[in-house]
């Protein structure tokens, strides 16, 4: 079965919209095999965002990703990636369709809701950066 990792972002979990967050994709099929909370330490956001490090928001999404809790979860579901990709909605909230999570919790560009994993590959990645494989279920 196919994984992804999604990160509630510090906007969602100082609206108290975590607990909405995850029944949401608990509804959409998707199985918990880990989860976790924390607030990221500036090395840890410019690590897991290294690959956006050349775009002009690169220093703005590390202060965002850092200024409060984040609740990364592993999770799995046929099609998983390209799924929760559909569930969340752009990139942009105001864009994105409604009814998606960043529909319902998101506010702009930056502050919107959740992380979704953009491929199978960077699922991998992104989960092992966050989850030890003997935490998983
Ligand atoms: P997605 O999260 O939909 O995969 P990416 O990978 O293009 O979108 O961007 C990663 C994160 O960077 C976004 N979730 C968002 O928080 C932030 N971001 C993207 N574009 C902008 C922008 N133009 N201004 C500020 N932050 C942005």
């Amino acid at each position: 079965m196919e994984k992804t990792l999604t990160i509630i972002k510090p906007d969602a979990t100082a609206a108290g919209n975590a607990g909405n967050i995850i029944a949401h994709l608990q509804k959409e099929g998707f199985k918990i095999l880990g989860m976790r909370q924390l607030q990221l330490s500036e090395a840890q956001a410019k690590a897991f965002y290294e690959v956006h490090k050349e775009r002009p928001f690169y220093g703005e999404l590390v202060e965002f990703m850092t200024s409060g809790e984040v609740v990364p979860i592993a999770l799995e579901r046929e099609n998983a990636v390209a799924y929760l990709r559909e569930v969340m909605g752009a990139t942009n909230s105001q864009e994105a369709d409604e009814g998606t999570l960043r529909n319902l919790y998101g506010t702009d560009v930056q502050c919107n809701a959740v992380h979704g994993s953009d491929s199978q590959e960077n699922a991998a990645i992104e989960i092992a950066f966050f989850f030890p494989r003997c935490d998983l279920l």
